[in-house]
């Protein structure tokens, strides 16, 4: 037999479609053109294949014998309600499987409110638990080994009284702050970049993290310092390029900020993290993970580190939120595993999998049990754990490797070019170029090129509702106040004071420690507010001003009859009534998820809207107020942190009683079905949940608007 050639497989693959296999070439959004055949060929030059695992550059995993020696933590991400609750669920898990703790608190503990703060009504113990003090924290983790637990905690904004009380809560469970390991995600770049959980601006910000650091460095040997992480962005809408790059620029930047505060790199590199989201593109997702050892390696070497441990990326992965769907719920559960088996291939440390009531709740216990078992039958069943770094040596998978490591790598020196990643957070070029993929994707999903199973392809007739979670947040707030006014009236307030003014000086200084400063006033039992106020009323309070990307639906429906006749019957209307159609997209609370109010804002602006964007983080009095002075017709509401059947209502008396009552409101976002009904009834219009065609949604308003109109 003769050996074959590529040219012969072209000749006959030419054959097979009666067309040239380019057609076969995937353009991927990260601008990777992926053949239907990959050959020895294509890897032939490629330099990482004869590394080793456990060697620099890591490319096939940090650790020599990998999961064969010890496998992944089962790390399920999880808070909810008050931290009894939370408490007991964590018990429940760690017995049922669960191998790590992995803390979500609520929005108003992210932003550094106390749970009594009038900001905060709709938020407290919804998206996670609420946590007020050490009291809150002890509870919190009553009857969980710190020493023997690693616990992560997902926090950023109130990263300082937060990781306060935990060292509070250690000592005070008899685990000395040296014993204590775990993970705190204390990444504020990515924060200003898509997660918006931020309070202070940048710059103290990032002294705060190289204050944690240091502290660290020095005191808890077996704490990760800080979680880097790309998977908001992913979440965001970003590109796997763009989540690399961006992660590994804001890395760079954070060991920067610890080299200027005087550490020595070998004294705090080994105890850095990372985070990664893993969505559906399932080989590229593996490889973006062995590009992503490789990369840090080749960044790490410029600061010359003498330890191996210090050039090693090791990293918690996460399946992809945005993946999941409201529609048919159950497909979720087949998606995870798919993502969770990517993020295995691909050698991740920890992993989450993500519940299959995502797209509209957080977990109850039985979606909680499907989505940790996802895990446990990878791990004792697949056979998956026996041999390290399977997917080495396929053609597809290295050279998939090496051409994202490549296209990160170039993003990666724009981003240098520009000054490195605080400058570009400062300029906003990150923020936007995810903002546009966002809305390029939202445009792929609507026009059906990308197909989505049970969504824009298979959708069923009639869906049968399940189970969520729901959480009565004024309960969960009035017990929280109730703690709260104990905690005031027991305390010795002289030295609550004293241990605050002290954090203040250190804060005002420059001179000193942030962290350790604030462990004082944590065991004084100063809160999660007072502790964030004392160093807002240094540092102040950041504020972002909303940007809108444009022209991306536009070109996206370039000819498309629908989309010409929505065009057309929306500038008729302008004409007809001699007024724009206005609207302002808001975000209320402290919910600050906004790729949703920013897809929509962009969208509805390239179909003719005129957009309003909204401020993050208002007050339904402060929206109406805006409303009105902007004159816009429609409010839309955008939602994705369960706050909506209290801050809809509110938003609603609040623009009545500013005699506004003509704006039509809607509401979109992460609204479960069974909250339809009690929102139309307080005088929403419209609902729009999760996996709406963002034109039905424009068609929706300009009926409503046409509807408004005859009748008036
Ligand atoms: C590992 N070990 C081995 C080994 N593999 N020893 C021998 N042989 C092997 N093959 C050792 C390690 O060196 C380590 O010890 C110990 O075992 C634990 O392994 P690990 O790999 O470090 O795992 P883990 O402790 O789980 O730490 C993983 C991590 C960490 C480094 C990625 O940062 C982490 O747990 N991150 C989780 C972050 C998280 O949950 N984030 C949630 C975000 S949710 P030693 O002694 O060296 O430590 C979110 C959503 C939102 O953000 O927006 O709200
Ligand atoms: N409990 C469980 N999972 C959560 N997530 C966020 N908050 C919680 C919580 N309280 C997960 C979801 C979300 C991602 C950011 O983290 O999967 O999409």
């Amino acid at each position: 037999m003769t050996r074959k050639t590529i040219a012969d497989w072209q000749a006959l693959a030419e054959k097979e479609l009666k067309a040239s296999p380019e057609k076969l070439v995937w353009q991927t959004p990260e601008g990777i053109a992926v053949k239907p055949l990959y050959t020895k060929e294509d890897v032939q030059d490629i330099a990482h294949l004869d590394s080793l695992p456990g060697f620099a550059p890591f490319v096939r995993g940090p650790r020599a014998t990998m999961y064969a020696g010890r496998p992944w933590t089962i790390r399920q991400y999880a808070g909810f309600s008050t931290a009894e609750e939370s408490n007991a669920f964590y018990r429940k898990a760690l017995l049922a499987g669960q191998q790590g703790v992995s803390v979500a608190f609520d929005l108003a503990t992210h932003r550094g409110y106390d749970s009594d703060h009038p900001r905060v009504v709709g938020d407290v113990g919804k998206a996670g638990v609420a946590i007020d003090s050490v009291e809150d924290m002890k509870i919190l983790f009553n009857g969980i080994p710190l020493q023997d637990i690693s616990v992560s905690m997902t926090m950023n904004g109130a990263v300082i009284p937060i990781l306060a009380n935990f060292i509070v809560t250690g000592e005070e469970q008899g685990v000395s702050r040296a014993q204590l390991s775990g993970t705190i995600q204390n990444d504020i770049l990515k924060e200003f970049m898509v997660r918006n959980t931020y309070i202070y601006p940048p710059e103290p910000s990032m002294r705060i993290i190289a204050d944690i650091i240091a502290y660290t460095a020095k005191e808890m040997p077996r704490f990760n310092s800080i979680s880097i992480s790309g998977y908001h962005m992913q979440e965001a809408g970003a590109t796997l390029v763009q989540e690399l790059a961006f992660t590994l620029a804001d890395g760079r930047e954070y060991v920067r900020a610890a080299l200027a505060r005087g550490l020595n790199v070998d004294d705090f590199a080994g105890r850095l993290s990372f985070f990664f989201a893993i969505g559906m593109n399932f080989f590229m997702e593996s490889a973006k993970l062995r590009a992503a050892r490789l990369l840090w390696t080749r960044i790490m070497e410029e600061f010359q580190p003498k330890k191996p441990s210090s050039l090693m990326l090791r990293t918690h992965c996460q399946t992809s939120g945005v993946s999941l769907q409201e529609q048919d719920p159950y497909n979720n559960v087949i998606r995870t595993a798919y993502e969770a088996l990517s993020a295995v291939l691909g050698g991740t440390q920890s992993l989450h999998t993500n519940a299959l009531d995502e797209a509209i709740a957080l977990p109850t216990e039985f979606s909680a049990r499907i989505a940790r078992n996802t895990q446990l039958i990878l791990q004792h069943e697949t056979g998956v754990t026996k041999v390290v770094d399977p997917l080495a040596g396929s053609y597809y998978v290295e050279s998939l490797t090496h051409e994202l490591s490549e296209k990160a790598w170039a993003l990666i020196e724009e981003v240098e070019a520009m000054g490195g990643m605080t400058r570009a957070v400062a300029d906003g070029l990150p923020k936007r170029m995810i903002e546009e993929a966002a809305t390029r994707r939202q445009a792929r999903v609507d026009r059906g090129d990308e197909i989505i199973v049970g969504v824009n392809k298979y959708r069923l007739e009639n869906e049968e509702p399940i189970d969520i979670l729901d959480i009565d947040n004024t309960a969960v707030r009035n017990s929280q106040i109730k703690r709260l006014e104990q905690i005031r009236r027991q305390r010795d307030t002289k030295r609550v004071e004293e241990t605050l003014s002290a954090l203040k000086a250190v804060a005002e200084s420059g001179d000193g420690n942030l962290l350790e400063a604030a462990v004082e006033a944590a065991r004084a039992r100063a809160t999660v507010g007072e502790i964030s106020d004392a160093m807002r009323a240094i540092f102040g309070d950041h504020a972002a001003i909303p940007e809108v990307v444009s022209d991306i639906y536009g070109p996206a429906y370039d000819n498309d009859p629908e989309y010409k006749t929505l065009t057309t019957r929306l500038s008729s209307f302008a004409e007809t009534t001699g007024l724009k159609p206005k609207m302002l997209v808001a975000k209320l609370g402290q919910d600050g998820h906004d790729r949703g109010a920013k897809v929509i804002a962009s969208a509805f602006g390239d179909i003719g809207f005129e957009i309003v964007a909204g401020p993050l983080f208002q007050t339904p009095e402060e929206a109406a107020e805006l409303a009105l002075a902007q004159k816009v017709q429609i409010l839309g509401m955008s939602s994705l942190a369960a706050g909506h059947k209290t801050l809809a209502p509110q938003l609603i008396d609040a623009l009545k009683a500013r005699g506004a009552k003509d704006v039509i409101v809607v509401v979109g976002g992460v609204i479960p079905r069974q909250d339809y009904q009690f929102l139309l009834d307080a005088g929403v219009a419209a609902v729009f949940g999760p996996g709406t065609n963002v034109l039905d949604a424009a068609r929706a308003i300009l009926d409503l608007m046409e509807g408004r109109r005859r009748n008036q």
